[in-house]
């Protein structure tokens, strides 16, 4: 197996995903609607592309920005958050950053945050000054203090950021929120947003220049045509030749809406992709305006 790993690269293309955790499932949904297949390989760290020579490596989701740095793998799905806090230590360091974010994703949204004990007044960041901040994203905030010009002590943790407080380790913390329910039941409060997240797609600053280089493209392509649709339905309906502007009214989010005559009658055929939600309300306000035999079909595949 391990030859496999060595010798798989130049002609095929490798992509590290989280194994296990939040980012895995929307990774391989991602990809699979990209027509990737894999073959699970006994040991799961190495899935063998069926459909295409792309296969994937899953790792700890730590790992993918240092893979891709040593062109270990050529590509990754990945937090922003990890991304940046690993360029912010290769910074550290003097290394140039060696991968950029190829694409949002649109999944694993969270923001980085400072939060403070709730019982705590916020006014400005100079309160901070010589206070103690537990975070797992030491370079993202230590760059954040140097912005505001604030010295602060920067405590670093793995795991279990939010607890610190209450167990005097730290005066305050910075740390991933989505909802915000483990900040409220910690008895912290979000006081300034660091960082917007997301899972992106990153890969190496320049090209392949081999193989891997059609290969990352036509991946791109099909990822743009996924991302896309996402939201996205097909509306069809009927109206009448004078009700079809203040139809389009309704309808800002339709790309490029197909009319078509009836053959034998005075009413047209409308067809248009809508990138919005397409609810009941407005298919019955669409209705009210005059369209008729409204239809909503999902949209699976599109190439521009
Ligand atoms: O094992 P491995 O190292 O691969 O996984 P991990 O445990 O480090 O990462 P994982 O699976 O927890 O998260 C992967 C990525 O998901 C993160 O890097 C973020 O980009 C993204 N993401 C989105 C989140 C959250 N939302 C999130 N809420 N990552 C973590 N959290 C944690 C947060 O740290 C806090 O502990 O969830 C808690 C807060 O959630 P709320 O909903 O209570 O605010
Ligand atoms: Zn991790």
């Amino acid at each position: 197996m391990g030859k496999t790993y060595a010798t798989a690269g130049r002609e095929r293309l490798r992509i590290a995903i989280q194994k296990s955790g939040r980012l895995s499932d929307p990774a391989r949904a991602l990809l699979a609607g990209c027509g990737l297949a894999w073959r699970e390989s006994r040991d799961r760290l190495f899935c063998h592309g069926e459909s295409l020579p792309i296969d994937l490596l899953l790792v700890r989701d730590d790992d993918i920005p240092g893979l891709i740095a040593d062109g270990a793998c050529d590509l990754g799905i990945v937090g922003r958050n990890v991304l940046l806090e690993h360029a912010g230590v290769r910074a550290l360091q003097g290394q140039a950053a060696a991968y950029r974010e190829w694409r949002a994703l649109g999944v694993g949204s969270c923001r980085l945050v400072l939060a403070l004990p709730e019982a705590i007044q916020w006014h400005a960041p100079a309160q901070l000054q010589g206070l103690r901040i537990a975070t797992s994203y030491p370079a993202l905030l230590g760059q954040w203090l140097r912005e505001q010009d604030v010295a602060a002590e920067i405590v670093t943790l793995s795991g279990s950021v939010e607890i610190a407080p209450r167990l005097g380790q730290a005066d305050a913390v910075c740390d991933l929120v989505s909802s915000g329910a483990t900040l409220a039941a910690n008895q912290l409060r979000p006081v300034e947003t660091l960082l917007q997240s997301e899972a992106v797609l990153a890969g190496p600053v320049a090209g392949f220049g081999d193989a891997r280089e059609d290969l990352s493209m036509l991946l791109l392509r099909r990822l743009d045509g996924v991302l896309r649709l996402k939201d996205s339905k097909l509306l069809l309906f009927r109206a009448s030749r004078r009700a079809v502007p203040s139809l389009l009214e309704l309808l800002p989010d339709a790309e490029a809406p197909v009319i078509t005559g009836i053959d034998g009658s005075d009413a047209l055929a409308l067809q248009a992709i809508c990138h919005g939600a397409v609810t009941w309300q407005r298919l019955e306000d669409l209705k009210r305006a005059g369209a008729s035999g409204l239809l909503v079909l999902p949209v699976e595949r599109m190439l521009a």
